[in-house]
Parts: C-alpha cells; sequence; structure tokens
C-alpha cells in the first residue's frame, strides 16, 4: 500500500510520499518537484508535465493547460463558451454533454473528456511517485478546491480511476494545508480547552479559497470556508497582458490576440515580469525577440503602476474573507494566526490586503508550494493501515447547503428539506424516514444557486426501488441513508424497508413510531437518535472505515437495527434492503470509464514504445559521435595498424549521421538496433585490440591490471 498525496493545481502540480518516516515532496524527471499542468499531443505520443509545457509556444494548438475548470461541467455551460473563445486549443462536447478537449493525436482528430486529460496529468505524478518510491503505487489522495461541487468532484475521482488509481480521499486544499499545519504542533489545547482558531488561504493561479478551522489536540475542524472560485495568479497575468498587448498594439501596430503563438509567449513573460516583481519594485523590463512579425518588442513596468492596473482585482481579497467570518460568527480577536499558502499569496498587495483585514501579520510557517500535496500524503497517512501516523481526526465542512425533493405520497405535490446545511460536518450520515407503498425518488440540488460556481444546482436523482405496503396494506416504513462521504459528495448510501411482521396470536401490531404520527405519510423524519450516534467522532472513524471496504455494506443500518419499541412485546419486523437507483449528475456512465481506463492504458504502452524508439535512436546517434571522438583520439594509432578497418568504420558513421538526418530520421524502433549492431561489428574489433594493446605492456610489467 503506498502513502501519496497528490496537488493537481491549475498550474502547478507537487507530489508528496510518505518515505523513511516522514513525508517528501518528491522530484519529477527533471529533478524539479513542480510538475506543470500541462499535457501535449503529438504525432507518436503524449508528453505530460515538464516535456509538455516545453511545447505551449511550439505546439500550441496541440498543448492543453488551464483544464481543472472544465470538470463537471456541460459544454454548453456559458462559463465554458465564454473560455472557448480565449483559449488556444479546442474544446468539443462530449457524448454525454460535458466538456471535452480536441487535438490532434497520432495524427488524427480526438476528442478527449475532461477526465481523461486530468488522468493524463495524474499518470504522469502517478510515475513521479513511484519512481520515488520504488514500488507501483495506487493508493492516494488527491486535493480538489473546496468549492468544487458534486459534479466536479466526481469527475476527478473518475479521473483517478483511469490513471489506474485509488483515490481514498478527495481532500479539500484548504483542508490539506490546515492538517499540514495541524499535526505536527505540539502546543494545541487539550480536546475540553478552547479551540485554536486558524484561518488558511490558499491564493493559487485559478482560484482563491478560505478556510476557518479550531484546533484541539488530535482534531481539527473546518468551521466554515469562503472562496472566489475566479480569482488567482491569471488574474494578475491577465491584467498585464492585457496592458502589453494594448501598448504593442499602439508602439509596434501588432494586433497580438490574432496570433495565438505570439499570445502564449506573452502570458510566459508576463507571468515571469508578476514573480520579478514580487520581490522587486523597481521598473522592470519585459523583452521578447522575434515577436510577431519579425518584429523585437519590449516594454517595462513596476509594482507601482502594476497594483495600480490590478486595482480591481485587487479589491476581491477581502469579500471572502468578510463573508467567511460572518460564517463562522468569529471576531478578528478570535484569530490565533492567518497562515498563507499558494503561489499568488507572493504578491505584496496581496499580503498586505489580507494582513490588513485581520490586524495582524500573516504567518508563513508552511511551505507555499507544497502544504497541499504535504497534507493529501499525510492525509493518506492516516488512512493507511500500514503506516504509523499520530492520531488526528479531520471534521470538514459541506460547501453548499444540500436538500432534497420528492413527491409527497398524498399528492399534494413536492415535498422539500435541507438535508446538509452549510458547514455542516463532513463526512456524515444521517438516516431519514418515509412512509411509502411504492417505489419513489428523491432528487437531490443546492439550494443556493446563486452561491455555486456553476449554473446547474442539480446533484442526482435517487429512486428508491422495491417499496411495497405492507401486508395489512398499510404504508411502509422506509429508512433511506442520505451521506456526504469522504470525497465530499451527496449520495443516497442505502435504504431499507422495516417489514412489520405479525405475531404469533396473529394480533397486528403498532409501531410506536408510526403511531405518533399517523398522518405523517410521505413526510421525512430526521431519525435524530442516528443523527447524533454518526455525529461522534467515532462513528465518523467507522465512516471512514466504510469507505475502505465495499461501499454497498450496511454496517450503520444494521447496527440501528435495534428491536424497535413497540406496546407490545411479540412484534416482530424484519429489515430488508431496497435496492436503489443512483444517477448522479454529469456522472461517467461505467462504460464509457471502463473504456476511458483501458485507452489510457494503451496510451501509456504507445508513450512507452515511443520513448524506446527515441531511446535506440539515441544511440545510434551516441555511439556515431563517440566512435568518431575515438577514431580520431586514444584508439587511431591502434586502427592504424588496420587501416582499412578504420576507415571503413569512418565511412559508415559518416553515412549513419547522415542518415540520422534523412531517412533515418523516423523509423522503427528495430532498424536502429540493427544500425547500431551493424556499426558495432566494425568498431568492436577495434576497441578490443586496443584494450588488448594497452594491457600486454602492463602484463609484461607484471603489474596487476586491475591497479
Ligand atoms: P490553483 O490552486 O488555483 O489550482 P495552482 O495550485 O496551480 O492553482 P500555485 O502553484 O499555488 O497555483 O500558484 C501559481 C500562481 O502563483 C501563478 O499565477 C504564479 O504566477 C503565481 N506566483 C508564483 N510565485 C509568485 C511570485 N513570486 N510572485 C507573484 N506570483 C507568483
Ligand atoms: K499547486
Ligand atoms: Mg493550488
Amino acid at each position: 500500500m503506498s502513502v501519496v498525496g497528490f496537488d493537481v493545481g491549475f498550474l502547478n502540480c507537487y507530489v508528496a510520499v510518505a518515505r523513511a518516516g516522514g513525508i517528501e515532496t518528491v522530484a519529477n524527471e527533471y529533478s524539479d518537484r513542480c510538475t506543470p499542468a500541462c499535457v501535449s499531443f503529438g504525432p507518436r505520443n503524449r508528453s505530460i508535465g515538464a516535456a509538455a509545457k516545453s511545447q505551449v509556444v511550439t505546439n500550441c494548438k496541440n498543448t492543453v493547460q488551464g483544464f481543472k475548470r472544465f470538470h463537471g461541467r456541460a459544454f454548453s455551460d456559458p462559463y465554458i463558451q465564454r473560455l472557448k473563445s480565449s483559449l488556444v486549443y479546442d474544446l468539443a462536447q462530449m457524448p454525454s454533454g460535458t466538456t471535452g478537449i480536441k487535438v490532434m493525436y497520432m495524427e488524427e482528430e480526438k476528442v478527449f473528456s475532461i477526465e481523461q486529460v486530468t488522468a493524463m496529468l495524474l499518470t504522469k505524478m502517478k510515475e513521479t511517485a513511484e519512481h520515488a518510491l520504488k514500488k507501483p503505487v495506487a493508493d492516494c489522495v488527491v486535493s480538489v478546491p473546496c468549492y468544487y461541487t458534486d459534479a466536479e468532484r466526481r469527475s476527478v475521482v473518475d479521473a483517478a480511476q483511469i490513471a489506474g488509481l485509488n483515490c481514498l480521499r478527495l481532500m479539500n486544499e484548504t483542508t490539506a494545508v490546515a492538517l499540514a499545519y495541524g499535526i505536527y504542533k505540539q502546543d494545541l489545547p487539550a480536546p475540553e480547552e478552547k479551540p485554536r482558531i486558524v484561518v488558511f488561504v490558499d491564493i493559487g493561479h485559478s482560484g482563491y479559497q478560505t478556510s476557518v478551522c479550531a484546533f484541539n489536540k488530535g482534531k481539527l475542524k473546518v468551521l466554515a470556508t469562503a472562496c472566489d472560485p475566479e480569482l488567482g495568479g491569471k488574474d494578475f497575468d491577465e491584467m498585464l497582458v492585457r496592458h502589453f498587448c494594448e501598448e504593442f498594439g499602439k508602439k509596434y501596430k501588432l494586433d497580438v490576440k490574432t496570433k495565438p503563438r505570439a499570445l502564449v509567449r506573452l502570458y510566459q513573460e508576463c507571468e515571469k515580469l508578476k514573480k520579478l516583481m514580487s520581490a522587486n519594485s523597481s521598473d522592470l523590463p519585459l523583452n521578447i525577440e522575434c515577436f510577431m512579425n519579425d518584429i523585437d518588442v519590449s516594454g517595462k513596468l513596476n509594482r507601482y503602476s502594476f497594483e495600480e492596473m490590478c486595482a480591481d482585482v485587487l479589491g476581491r481579497v477581502e469579500a471572502p474573507l468578510h463573508n467567511l467570518m460572518e460564517q463562522a460568527k468569529l471576531k478578528k480577536e478570535d484569530i490565533y494566526a492567518v497562515e498563507i499558502v499558494g503561489g499568488a499569496s507572493r504578491i505584496p498587495s496581496v499580503k498586505e490586503r489580507i494582513g490588513r483585514f485581520f490586524g495582524k501579520e500573516l504567518s508563513t510557517t508552511l511551505n507555499a508550494d507544497e502544504a497541499v500535496a504535504r497534507g493529501c500524503a499525510l492525509q493518506c497517512a492516516i488512512l493507511s493501515p500500514a503506516f504509523k501516523v499520530r492520531e488526528f481526526s479531520i471534521t470538514d465542512a459541506v460547501a453548499y447547503p444540500i436538500s432534497l425533493k420528492w413527491n409527497s405520497a398524498a399528492e399534494e405535490g413536492l415535498s422539500d428539506c435541507e438535508v446538509f446545511p452549510k458547514n455542516h460536518a463532513a463526512p456524515f450520515s444521517k438516516v431519514l424516514t418515509f412512509y411509502r407503498r411504492e417505489p419513489f425518488s428523491l432528487e437531490a440540488y443546492y439550494n443556493t444557486p446563486r452561491e455555486l460556481p456553476y449554473p446547474d444546482p442539480t446533484i442526482g436523482q435517487f429512486v428508491i426501488q422495491k417499496v411495497v405496503p405492507q401486508a395489512s396494506g398499510e404504508s411502509s416504513k422506509v429508512k433511506v441513508k442520505v451521506r456526504v462521504n469522504i470525497h465530499g459528495i451527496f449520495s443516497v448510501s442505502s435504504a431499507s424497508l422495516v417489514e412489520v411482521q405479525k405475531t404469533e396470536e396473529g394480533e397486528e401490531p403498532m409501531d410506536t413510531e408510526q403511531q405518533a404520527t399517523p398522518e405523517e405519510e410521505g413526510n421525512m423524519q430526521t431519525d435524530q437518535d442516528e443523527t447524533k450516534a454518526q455525529g461522534d467522532g467515532q462513528k465518523e472513524t467507522e465512516e471512514e472505515e466504510e469507505k475502505t471496504t465495499s461501499p454497498e455494506e450496511s454496517k450503520t443500518e444494521k447496527k440501528s437495527d435495534q428491536p424497535p419499541q413497540v406496546k407490545k412485546p411479540k412484534v416482530k419486523t424484519k429489515v430488508l434492503e431496497l435496492p436503489i437507483e443512483n444517477s448522479p449528475q454529469w456522472e461517467l456512465a461505467i462504460d464509457m470509464l471502463n473504456l476511458f481506463v483501458e485507452n489510457e492504458g494503451n496510451m501509456i504502452m504507445q508513450d512507452k514504445l515511443e520513448k524506446e524508439r527515441n531511446d535506440a535512436k539515441n544511440y545510434v546517434e551516441e555511439y556515431v559521435y563517440d566512435m568518431r571522438d575515438k577514431l580520431h583520439g586514444r584508439l587511431e594509432k591502434f586502427s592504424n595498424e588496420l587501416m582499412e578497418d578504420r576507415d571503413i568504420l569512418s565511412l559508415q558513421l559518416e553515412d549513419t549521421e547522415n542518415w540520422l538526418y534523412e531517412d533515418g530520421e523516423d523509423q522503427p524502433k528495430q532498424q536502429y538496433i540493427d544500425k547500431l549492431a551493424e556499426l558495432k561489428k566494425l568498431g568492436q574489433p577495434i576497441q578490443e585490440r586496443y584494450m588488448e594493446s594497452e594491457e600486454r605492456p602492463r602484463k609484461s610489467n607484471g603489474l596487476n591490471t586491475f591497479q
């Protein structure tokens, strides 16, 4: 079992693993701990991460970035449609209606679902983790923004599955940061004491997330979260790009927006300039050679002008903080510390505004780039039975209030009930009781659509099947368990019918509960005891355990199946499990998911084959250069003995070099292997004779050749 945490950022991804007793962020094949969230498609293979990023300019139409925001969204979503026109690559609609990306891959036009694209990125991150751990990786924890809705979360879980990963938890990014903060703290208040209240701020490239958490020894509880999903480093880049487009328009008469390649370069340079401005307040240059139409462009900017042009963006920093404090009903004096992470938290004016809001110095005790990945790896270690880690309980919060609606049995129309209010503890289960004669359906939805980053408030449709009346013809008592699971995803996890059986005497038993509410047919009651029982820390652990075993399990349900309180002692009840038909919004159909799993496997294989082919080609090239150097260097005098051999080899090397640039540029792997063998057949004897002659004088000296 592996202990791995993945921070899948909008721009930057990080991998943390548990190794040698500690949590470490590990580097990729470029010795970089940061892997760009970038996938590039080519005629023979894919490049992922840093290799893809290097193709952003050269292969811009087939190089995909910034796709984190496409999860769980309809292609027709106005947000997607608005973005589409500003992207260098193309988007397309999937058969299910969700968003896909359209690229040229293997010399064909292909549409990949967003789950597939994120899976490709995860494949790369998985390889990085496997390389570090030197064993296969499956179990992991993956980060998501805390403002992600159900559809977005399900989409990421699917992506993990496509990449062959077993995602033990989708972890809210701010909660991962809170865990990374709290788990090593030795001085947290005792459980019965007043908790330590800490605010976490993560401002990345795309999103701005804040949370406020209560810490006691061994536990953390998220009290509230507040976000702006559209505020991050990219908005500052946007301002800079706009500024320079205007400036270059005037100064050089260039319409940058018409040239995707130039635009991509400008974005890159503006991001660099933005970073430089964080450390330096003087005038800084921006130069791009051969920018457009063979024109070199240059400009300059200082921090003061930058802040001025970003006034609107900066003006949005405070609103989520107000919102956060209001939700948690806390005063600024209650806050022990404000910890900030995320790349854009380095922008001085962002820091300043947050600091001013709280009236205190911000803490930067956590690694701004790696805290999310580390928190995820810590969570994975906690969930792993094989890994010993300090006891630490994490209670997250529901991001948006969740309601259920259903047709009431009495045909009076729709009934409606909020089951999980905003900031309700999660993961969490509740048991609801219905009195029904026939199958019925529940619709789950977010009841504050305006709060959502997404215009569609539907969570899903859940049909409770095989409901029948009691033998007496009365409605049956149906217990429905709903929950927000460990990923923060709502589901109807089980349903059961409580069948009241006749006593031996043939009497009609009475269920007190039912008797107490004879007119409640079709109404819902929250089973208070059950709710309470689920609320305590112990049961929550059970929730987590439940996840790692079978989701079909109804452990809790069985536990709750105590003899019902009835007036007559001889009554028996039987509990029947009921099948549920789940139709979550934008769910990826299982056959599609399986197809994607298979396709990812094939693409991994294709990438591997292409790499081997390239390696084989490189070996030929290396041999050519190496032997040529040697023939003119230390091998020269020995090959002189056989001038002819040397000349043949020389010629052959030259031919091969030419071949590599012409016909041999793009050949199957075997061709290169054969070519190398051919060269070695000529080169080897020369090398052997050299070795022999090297050894001869030493032996005659009576020296050990190994000395
Ligand atoms: P998200 O959290 O939105 O998914 P992410 O995790 O990929 O995105 P981060 O890696 O936290 O984002 O931050 C990247 C952003 O931080 C980029 O916009 C980058 O330009 C910006 N950034 C990084 N360093 C600095 C700096 N020194 N000054 C200003 N901005 C910076
Ligand atoms: K990141
Ligand atoms: Mg991030």
